[in-house]
């Protein structure tokens, strides 16, 4: 039998193989109804063809796919659908109209050149179409397709995918936007190609992406999750431990990544990179033979291993622990150790020359931690769904908390060691993201203050009804309780990671990028709908109140997920 990956995009002709019988379906008939009427409507034909490509929710395994490691998403029921219609050769206007079903998306118009740049200064949303359409005019020469002249095309697309949640509706735009096109074309490649080819494309938006999201919007299969290996790309199947659901629940933070790349996400990758070519250089390369091979922490995982360190043990964690410190890194503490400035180490990548821009110090021991524990973590959740369901030496509840153990555990090093929050330190505090909305600069400010009165009054009222001897000795504890809890991730998915705690959920951790976004929680199948209920009225509750979302569309926020299909053409 032919591997998943080796197979191309599969065809059909009616919308059943995606979206079941149930009602689903109807929703499904309802949704493409709309788009051929609202495409009939702008550009005066029916489409030719659609795609759909899903969302993903990952399960375990963040920010450790761009440094090599595998990771376990899995994909979900909302996706984004393209329709496409290619123009004559002979009509004289060679435009790509990109119009969306959502009044909340203008019409965008670019030229129709694969070889445009796109204007990263000026985000627009139609960005993610130009990303597939670069793809796959790069990818079509690259095999020696015969692509002709370019020639216009008429665009709709229907996403359900809530943006800036991290359950990548960029990735299901890009996947769906490149397959369309493809379809347009009729040609159809390897799924494994594509994988590939959509993740090198949506680099051009300008954020470093690991290539997870991509892949699994393409290779999903409905009923498992997957556990994706890159170079070259595979996905394994991974069955869902019985008696457990996962249950997505929306902060209502958005993360807009196109835009705060520079602080955020690609500083992250820069770090890891840093990292990475240190511990190399501490384990015995020289300087210029790192830089030049040493990409990615898995690059030097091998040297790790083989580091006896003081405890003689062959840990990469350890080797970390040992040779990097926990300290914070300036540029010229790293400079020291690699015999080179870092903006020409990052000389070919404008992206990361950004970072270097923004950046007041460096985190190597705290990035590089995060990414070896998280990798071992995706492979014990993996190992702990697949062999107990071969061997069954333990019982499903003891699974389901071992589970939620990793999950957890990985939220914390998220949080703590990965930082994915908006502000990197209390003591750096003024170091605020320039490139995210003031209101959002605002709101970390007014916690930062929030915090520190209630830390004051906590201590002013510890200091008035106890013995002054105690005083000095208390001081500290709250000094450290202000700082720990005004580091946490971004405060509204640390909330709603505790009411899925407190609520029952044998584990809970942000999914996604994180900086705002969606947390991921497994809860017990027997008590997903109290326990949905219970969100609603603990974190949604008050925030219906002031008006932020509608109470009708609490069912888009909050809501058990089941692994859905992967991408596919329609030829209805
Ligand atoms: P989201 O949160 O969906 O944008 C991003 C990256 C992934 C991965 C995760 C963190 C893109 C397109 N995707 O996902 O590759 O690195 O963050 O695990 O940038
Ligand atoms: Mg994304």
């Amino acid at each position: 039998m032919e591997r998943n990956e080796e197979l191309p995009i599969p065809i059909f002709s009616t919308l059943e193989p995606v979206y079941g019988h149930g009602p689903q379906l109807q929703e499904a008939q309802l949704r493409l109804d709309n788009l051929k009427s609202k495409f009939l409507q702008v550009y005066g034909h029916l489409p030719d063809i659609y795609a759909r490509s899903p969302g993903r929710v990952n399960l375990i395994g963040e920010h450790i796919d761009y440094e090599g490691y595998s990771v376990l998403p899995m994909a979900i029921r909302q996706d984004s659908i393209v329709a496409i219609r290619k123009r004559d050769a002979s009509e004289s206007e060679k435009l790509l109209l990109i119009a969306n079903v959502s009044e909340k998306y203008s019409l965008c118009t670019y030229p129709a050149d694969p070889n445009q740049d796109i204007d990263l200064k000026n985000h627009r949303w139609g960005h993610y179409f130009i990303c597939g359409y670069k793809g796959y005019y790069g990818y079509a020469k690259s095999k020696g397709l015969d692509v002709g002249v370019p020639v216009g095309l008429d665009v709709m697309i229907d996403g359900t995918v809530p943006t800036g949640s991290g359950l990548s509706s960029s990735a299901a735009f890009v996947c769906s936007s490149t397959i369309a096109i493809m379809a347009a074309f009729d040609v159809n490649f390897p799924k494994k190609e594509l994988a590939q080819l959509t993740c090198e494309s949506e680099r051009h938006i300008g954020t470093q992406s690991g290539g997870m999201d991509q892949a699994i919007s393409i290779m999903a299969k409905s009923g498992f999750a997957e556990l994706i290996d890159f170079n070259p790309v595979h996905a394994t199947d991974v069955p869902l431990p019985p008696g457990g659901s996962f249950v997505i629940a929306h902060s209502l933070a958005e993360s807009n990544k196109a835009v705060t790349a520079a602080t955020n996400y690609n500083n992250r990758v820069v770090e890891c990179r840093l990292a990475a070519i240190v511990l190399g250089i501490k384990l015995g390369m020289e300087p210029q033979e790192a830089i030049s091979k040493v990409k990615t922490l898995s690059d030097v995982e091998g040297l790790c291993i083989s580091y006896a360190g003081s405890h003689g043990s062959s840990d990469p964690e350890l080797a970390v622990k040992e040779l990097l410190s926990e300290e914070t890194y300036t540029a010229e503490d790293i400079e020291k150790i690699t015999k080179e400035n870092l903006i020409s180490i990052f000389a070919n990548s404008p992206t990361s020359l950004d970072v270097l821009k923004a950046a007041k110090c460096y985190k190597l021991y705290q990035r590089a931690s995060h990414v070896y524990s998280e990798a071992k973590r995706v492979y014990a959740f993996k190992d702990t769904v697949s062999s107990n369901l071969r061997l069954r030496y333990c019982s499903e509840e003891e699974v389901l908390k071992k589970l939620g153990d990793l999950m957890n555990e990985s939220h914390y090093s998220c949080s703590i060691l990965y930082e994915c929050r908006y502000f990197s330190t209390i003591s750096n505090c003024y170091a605020l993201d320039d490139t995210a909305p003031l209101h959002r600069n605002m709101e970390q400010l007014m916690l930062c203050y929030f915090v520190t009165m209630r830390a004051m009054m906590n201590y002013i009222y510890f200091v008035s009804s106890h013995d002054t001897n105690c005083l000095l000795k208390k001081l500290p504890l709250y000094l450290i309780s202000f700082v720990s809890f005004a580091v946490i991730s971004c405060p509204e998915l640390e909330e709603l990671v505790k009411v899925c705690r407190d609520n029952g959920a044998l584990g809970a951790r942000l999914t996604g990028a994180g900086w705002g976004g969606c947390a991921v929680a497994l809860v017990k199948e027997s008590i997903v709908p109290q326990f949905i209920l219970n969100l609603k009225e603990q974190f949604y509750e008050s925030r219906l109140v002031k008006g932020v979302i509608e109470k009708n569309d609490l069912g888009l926020y909050v809501f058990a997920s089941k692994p859905s299909s992967g991408a596919a053409i329609l030829k209805l």
